[in-house]
C-alpha cells in the first residue's frame, strides 16, 4: 500500500562515481577523526580530559560526506557530539585537543570543553549541549544567509533524541514556510543515551517526520560516505536554488557509549559488531584498494601521518597554559548589576 510513510530504501551508490582524489580525501578525513577520538578516549581514561566527552567513532561518514559536498561559506551546527565535524572541516586538531584539555589555546579559549567547540573561520557554529537547542539556531543561520542574499546555506545536525522536541517541529514548519536554505540532518544512531528509537516513538522511519511539513525528505545510508555526499549535494542544490529545506535521515551508529560513562546495557555486543562490518572507513579503504587508487603501503603511510598529527595535538595541549581565571568573565554576557558576577 503506497502511503506517505511507505518505507523508502536507504540509497548506496556503486563504485567509483567520483574522482580518485575524492576517495583519498574521504579516507584521510575520516581517519583523522577516528584516530583523534581514539586518543581522546585514552586521555579521558588518564583524566587528562575531564567533564563530558561524547565520541563520534562510527559516525565519521556523516561529517566527511557533507564537507565534500558543500562549499566555503556554508555554516555547520550540531549538538555536543562535536569533534568530528570541525576536524573534517579543517579546524586545527591542536586547538580542538587544547579545548578538550581546557587550555587557553583551545578553540573556545578552554572555556567550552568537549561539547562547545567553535570555529568561525571554517563556518562551524558549535557545539550545543541542550538537546534540540541548535535546531532553531540552524534555521536562524540560514535565515541570515537568505537575508544577506549570499549563496551560502546552513547544515543543521541533531540526534534521533532531538526530533521529539517541540523546537524541531516549530523550526521545520517555519523553515519550509520561509524556504530557508537549510539542510536538516538527523543522525539516527539508534539511541538517545540508553533509549532506542523504537522505545521512544511509534514512528521509527524518522525521515517521514519532514514530510508532515512538505519538506523533501529521505533516508540515507549513514555508513556510506558516498551516499551522504550525494544526498547532501542534492539538498544543497535545492537550497541554493531557493527551494528551501531538505530533511535527511543519516542511518548511522556510534560504536562507543553515549558518553565516557555508559555501561551500554541497552544493546548487545553482536549489534555493535554488525555495524563494524559496515565501517565507513573500511568501506572506502576497500574501494581504494579494489580500484588500485592507492596501495596498502600508501594507506599505511596516511595512517602514520594522521597519528603524528594527533600526537602533535596532544603535545600542544600538554604544553599549553591554563586560562587566566579572569578569562571566565570575557566573551560572556555580563549584567553589571548582577550580584554574583563581580571583578
Ligand atoms: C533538553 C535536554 N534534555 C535532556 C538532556 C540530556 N541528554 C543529553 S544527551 C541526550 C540524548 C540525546 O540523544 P540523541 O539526540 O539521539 O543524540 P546522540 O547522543 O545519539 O548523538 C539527553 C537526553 C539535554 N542535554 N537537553
Ligand atoms: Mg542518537
Amino acid at each position: 500500500m503506497a502511503t506517505v510513510t511507505e518505507k523508502k530504501k536507504a540509497s548506496a551508490p556503486k563504485k567509483l562515481q567520483h574522482p580518485k582524489e575524492q576517495y583519498m580525501f574521504w579516507f584521510e578525513n575520516m581517519l583523522l577523526q577516528r584516530r583523534f577520538e581514539e586518543k581522546s578516549g585514552q586521555l579521558y581514561g588518564q583524566q587528562k580530559i575531564r567533564g563530558f566527552c561524547h565520541l563520534y567513532i562510527g559516525q565519521e561518514a556523516c561529517s566527511s560526506g557533507a564537507v565534500s559536498a558543500l562549499k566555503k561559506g556554508d555554516k555547520y551546527i550540531t549538538a555536543y557530539r562535536d569533534h568530528g565535524i570541525p576536524l573534517a572541516l579543517g579546524t586545527s586538531p591542536n586547538a580542538i585537543m587544547a579545548e578538550l584539555y581546557g587550555k587557553k589555546t583551545g578553540t573556545t579559549k578552554g572555556k567550552g570543553g568537549s561539547m562547545h567547540i567553535f570555529d568561525k573561520e571554517v563556518g562551524f557554529v558549535g557545539g550545543h549541549g541542550i538537546v534540540g537547542g541548535q535546531i532553531p539556531l540552524g534555521a536562524g543561520l540560514a535565515f541570515a544567509e537568505k537575508y544577506n542574499k549570499t549563496d551560502n546555506l546552513c547544515i543543521c545536525y541533531f540526534g534521533d533524541g532531538a526530533i521529539r522536541q517541540g523546537s524541531f517541529h516549530e523550526t521545520l514548519n517555519m523553515a519550509m514556510s520561509w524556504k530557508l536554505p537549510v539542510i536538516f540532518v538527523v543522525e539516527n544512531n539508534g539511541y538517545a543515551m540508553g533509549t532506542s528509537v523504537a522505545r521512544s516513538s511509534n514512528v521509527t522511519e524518522l525521515y517521514t517526520l519532514g514530510e508532515a511539513y512538505d519538506i523533501p525528505s529521505e533516508p540515507v545510508d549513514g555508513m556510506s560516505v558516498e551516499a551522504i555526499h550525494e544526498a547532501v549535494s542534492r539538498a544543497a542544490d535545492r537550497a541554493r536554488k531557493g527551494e528551501g529545506p531538505t530533511f535527511l535521515e543519516f542511518r548511522t551508529y556510534r560504536y562507543r557509549g553515549h558518553s565516557m560513562s555508559d555501561p551500554q546495557k541497552y544493546r548487545s555486543k553482536e549489534e555493535v559488531e554488525e555495524y563494524k562490518h559496515r565501517d565507513p572507513i573500511e568501506q572506502i579503504r576497500a574501494v581504494i584498494l579494489e580500484n588500485k587508487i592507492a596501495t596498502e603501503e600508501d594507506l599505511e603511510n596516511i595512517d602514520k601521518k594522521v597519528k603524528e598529527i594527533v600526537a602533535e595535538s596532544v603535545q600542544f595541549a600538554e604544553e599549553s597554559e591554563w586560562p587566566d581565571p579572569k578569562e571566565a568573565y570575557t566573551d560572556v554576557y555580563v549584567e553589571s548589576d548582577y550580584p554574583f558576577v563581580m571583578d
